[in-house]
């Protein structure tokens, strides 16, 4: 398995699936997630309303599947990371069971090669060091992880791109 790191766009990664930074809601918002809906177009927030017909939404650390519509990759995972606050509401662990749960699904869906934002990072506020180290962490323990032919991690910023390098450097 090839882990990459790669500094930009999510939304412009071939894979077979790309990971979304969604809200309970499913409905699309800010950030990353508003980017992936506006190019992605309708057909990704019609596959989410169906969803959300089914189960009613999607609850922190989970995570769901639908078409990527227009984008280069096959498919969107999207999750729920949760908002920081001040690490008392099980943050880490809700962080942790977004990738888990995420891989889980690509495993389920022999998805080979896909793209994780650094979910809750924006919006979310939760602290860019400690995500890092969940993100890295959940992936290197993934029993599964040999499933895969690629998994990358997009950061959209520097300080995301400059921690994530620092962990990959130091293994
Ligand atoms: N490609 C890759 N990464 C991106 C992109 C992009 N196009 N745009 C932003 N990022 P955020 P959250 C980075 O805020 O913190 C939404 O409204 C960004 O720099 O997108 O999980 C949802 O609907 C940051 O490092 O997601 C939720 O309500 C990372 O993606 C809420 O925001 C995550 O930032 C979720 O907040």
């Amino acid at each position: 398995m090839i882990l990459e790191i790669v500094k930009g766009d999510i939304t412009e990664i071939e894979a077979d699936a790309i990971v979304n930074a969604a809200n309970t809601s499913l409905l699309g918002g800010g950030g990353v997630d508003g980017a992936i809906h506006r190019k992605g177009g309708k057909a990704i927030l019609d596959d989410c309303i169906t969803i959300r017909n089914r189960q009613g939404g999607c609850s922190v650390g989970d995570a769901v599947i639908t078409t990527a519509g227009n984008l280069p990759s096959k498919f969107v995972i999207h999750t729920v990371g949760p908002v920081w606050n001040n690490g008392e509401s099980k943050e880490e662990e809700l962080l942790q069971s977004c990738y888990v749960t995420t891989l889980k699904l690509a495993v389920q869906k022999n998805i080979k090669t896909i793209a994780f934002p650094n979910i809750s990072t924006g919006i979310y506020k939760f602290p860019k060091d400690l995500a890092a180290k969940i993100a890295y962490d959940s992936i290197c323990k993934f029993e599964q992880k040999e499933h895969f032919e690629k998994i990358i991690f997009v950061c959209f910023d520097d300080e995301n791109f400059n921690l994530y390098r620092n962990l990959i450097e130091k293994d």
